[in-house]
């Protein structure tokens, strides 16, 4: 029996399903025009005479042209590209203590939520891999109203203050006289800005890091970036940062992959997330809490209010509260994913702000911005943006108005309408800010607290692995590379003088400039036109700890395959015995197995079995797979040996570290590609490799091939290979 709560979590669904429902085209009804007049011809205009001019008189053809002419809505001017889900967040256990937020009450209540990952720089039909932060938002249909949670998969910012969003977005965007490059930060405008903006510092780190290329949008955690206040019945406040992180790991691809991944299939990320929910493997993620105390506010040795900051975790831990699950797919991508409007302002009783300057500024902007986009002030209206809560004010009328107004009063106060709508107090779940005690000059500037540009980007940059630190070295390599203007590059290096010595070293090098033999200061502080230059000096604090675990995703790993793409490479006469118990295993794992062959349609098996193949060797490629297994069958691999596609698969996937797995005569297509030059020492084959996520299993020589393959596909990467193993391809 469901019980109070459970029904009232149906309602809200039910009323979202509602509001989103619009008319089923599949359920025989006829073709009629916007006026309802069904439609008799929709395959002609109107015509003087068979040969003759259409006539403007066609009512039908003009409504229909008219209506695909405006189509389109403005892009979103950040966050462009995106794709969304609906699901359901439940809390673990009352919060009670620290906010009195109705849907983080009871556990026994589910509430709908919609959530839309996106990039931020490329336009709509940029590619999902572009090297970028990606949006993490996340719209709660609470009881109370909604509940917007507006966040990041990278903790920290680029910068202090909203004044300056719009030059960091002028320079990251395309340059504006050749409109080049697209989703990508590798050119002068955004370094010359970054170069100039040391608080970036820390950002850059990360945005460097692989974190910038999730291997999936399931595998990459969120951050409220900003520091919030949770508030509870009594009215005491604690600062708040948000955390979400994800049940399916933290996983990224190789630049190189990423790059290539964009051509073979820019929607790869959409894909993913759509299948994965689709196949019934629902994304979750827990959400966390770092909490901080009123009275602590000023232990740290950085500011909480600063956004280019984090907590590292060992300073304070993240309390897992809750969970969400995304289990149903938009139905209508413009309808819901596009037509979603987001604002940190969407807040309910119990959230509330700080005074971030960059948040405060946030807070003016998205409902702004959607006056643009959505075309008015009602995109409240639109159904996936409607409050499950009931609305009554006295707003009225605007663009796109849909709600029918009744009655005579829209003012307040009034008697006609007997008083109504009236305020709520707090206790009838009215929202009232937090009494923050304010006292202060007007001024424009910034906190002396905020001066410390570079120790949190030391500390991101130490607490990497070997593999992940060679990533970030080699990432600014190719942006700074793509940089024309020497001068600019000369800037940025003097930057990571003040995060990393060597970093500094290795980047100038490949860059040809010199090394530099000590920190340098910034060329650019900040410093307002009046500002006092000392005030605005830059220092580096002590950290009380040299490395944070959390930072690094080399400590994320789960120990599951699922959801992960399996390629097989095989052809007709493969060997059926082998193929069958490693398709198994891998399924029974819940990985997703395509048969990559010459050709489409079905290969024959050995035995005569048949199998569907998923791909042709022409319609995909390995870096849109996780792993590649070969199996045996003389006739299947003599076909595979004659594509030299089938032998680039193989290189290009061990190039990218992943693992891959061999059997029977499937070693003859390995000794035709790059990678079995690594194997033999003596002129004779051995595999010096195993252990590096090659298996290899000749004449049965390995006795349990799917679990030793399942075993390194769950370490997803084998990184130490490009290092030492390194293969062209
Ligand atoms: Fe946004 N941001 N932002 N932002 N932001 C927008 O709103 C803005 C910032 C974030 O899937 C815009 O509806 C300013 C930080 C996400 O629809 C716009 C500043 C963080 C999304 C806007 C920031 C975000 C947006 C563009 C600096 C992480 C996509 C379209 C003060 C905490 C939401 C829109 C979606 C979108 C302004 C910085 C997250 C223009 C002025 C920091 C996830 O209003």
């Amino acid at each position: 029996m469901p019980n109070k709560k459970n029904k009232k979590e149906q309602t809200n669904s039910k009323k979202i399903a509602d509001l989103l429902q619009d008319t089923d085209v599949s359920t025989g009804e006829f073709l009629t025009t916007n006026q309802g007049l069904r439609v008799n011809d929709d395959q002609n205009s109107l015509k003087t005479g068979e040969r003759g001019a259409s006539m403007l008189e066609d009512f039908i053809l003009r409504e229909k042209i008219t209506h695909f002419d405006h189509e389109r809505i403005p892009e979103r001017v950040v966050h462009a590209r995106g794709v969304a889900a609906h699901g359901t967040f439940q809390v673990y256990e009352s919060l009670a203590k620290y906010t009195k937020a109705k849907f983080l009450q009871d556990p026994s209540v589910k509430t709908p939520i919609f959530a839309r990952f996106s990039t931020v720089a490329g336009s709509k039909g940029s590619s999902d891999l572009a090297r970028d932060v990606r949006g993490f938002a996340i719209k709660f249909y609470t009881e109370e109203g909604n509940y917007d949670f507006v966040g990041n998969n990278i903790p920290v910012f680029f910068i202090h203050d909203a004044i300056k969003f719009p030059d960091l977005i002028h320079s990251v965007k395309p340059e504006p006289d050749t409109e080049v490059p697209q989703a990508a930060s590798a050119h002068d405008t955004f370094w010359d800005f970054i170069s100039l903006m040391p608080e970036s510092a820390h950002m850059i780190m990360w945005i460097m890091s692989d974190r910038s290329l999730p291997r999936s949008l399931r595998m990459m955690e969120g951050f409220g970036v900003n520091t919030y206040r949770l508030i509870n019945e009594q009215g005491k406040s604690v600062f708040v940062k948000f955390h979400w992180k994800p049940m399916q790991g933290v996983y990224s691809v190789a630049w190189d992959e990423a790059q290539r991944i964009s051509g073979k299939d820019p929607d790869f990320h959409r894909r993913d997330m759509y299948d994965a929910i689709n196949s019934g493997a629902f994304p979750e993620w827990e959400l966390g809490l770092q909490i901080v105390e009123e009275k602590d506010e000023f232990k740290f040795p950085f500011d909480i209010l600063d956004p280019t900051k984090l907590i590292p975790e060992e300073m304070v831990p993240v309390l897992k509260v809750g969970k969400m699950t995304l289990n149903r797919n938009v139905d209508n991508f413009f309808s819901e994913t596009e037509q979603v409007a987001f604002h940190p302002g969407h807040l309910v009783p119990g959230i509330d702000f700080t005074n971030d300057p960059l948040l405060q500024g946030r807070l003016f902007s998205y409902t702004d911005t959607q006056l643009t986009r959505l075309g008015g002030p009602n995109f409240h209206e639109i159904p996936i943006n409607r409050s499950v809560a009931p609305l009554h004010n006295n707003q009225r009328d605007g663009l796109m108005r849909q709600t029918i107004n009744v009655g005579v009063t829209s003012y307040q106060p009034n008697s006609i309408a007997a008083g109504c709508p009236f305020q709520a107090k707090m206790s009838e779940g009215g929202f009232a800010s937090f009494p923050e005690r304010i006292d202060g000059k007007k001024i424009r500037g910034r906190s002396e607290s905020f001066f410390d540009f570079f120790s949190q980007a030391t500390l991101f940059y130490n607490s990497q692995s070997e593999a992940e630190k060679a990533h970030l070295t080699n990432a600014l390599r190719f942006e700074l590379g793509k940089v024309k203007r020497v001068e600019i590059r000369k800037r940025m290096v003097g930057i990571l003088t003040q995060i990393d010595a060597t970093l500094a070293a290795k980047v100038a090098q490949e860059l040809g400039l010199e090394v530099p033999s000590k920190p340098e200061e910034p060329v650019n502080k900040g410093v307002p036109a009046d500002g006092d230059p000392k005030k605005y000096s830059p220092k580096k604090v002590a950290l009380p700890l040299a490395k944070s675990a959390a930072l690094s995703m080399a400590n994320m790993k789960k120990d599951s395959i699922q959801t992960r793409q399996i390629a097989v490479l095989a052809g007709d006469g493969v060997e059926e015995g082998a193929f069958n118990a490693m398709v198994k295993a891998l399924k029974g794992k819940g990985a997703v197995v395509k048969i990559v062959a010459p050709h489409l349609g079905n290969i024959t098996g050995d035995k005569g079995g048949k199998f569907e193949v998923s791909e042709s060797l022409r319609t995909t490629a390995s870096v849109l797979f996780d792993a590649v297994y070969v199996p045996g069958g003389v006739q299947s691999i003599k076909a595979l040996k004659a594509e030299p596609d089938a032998i680039h698969f193989i290189d290009e996937a061990y190039k990218h570290c992943k693992p891959i797995a061999v059997e029977h005569e499937g070693f003859d297509l390995l000794k035709a590609t790059y990678v079995s030059t690594l194997l033999h020492t003596d002129g004779t084959f051995y595999n010096a490799l195993a252990g590096k996520g090659l298996i290899i299993n000749t004449n049965g020589t390995s006795k349990n091939v799917p679990d030793e393959f399942i075993k390194a596909i769950a370490q997803h990467r084998f990184w130490e290979r490009e290092q030492q193993d390194k293969v062209p391809a």
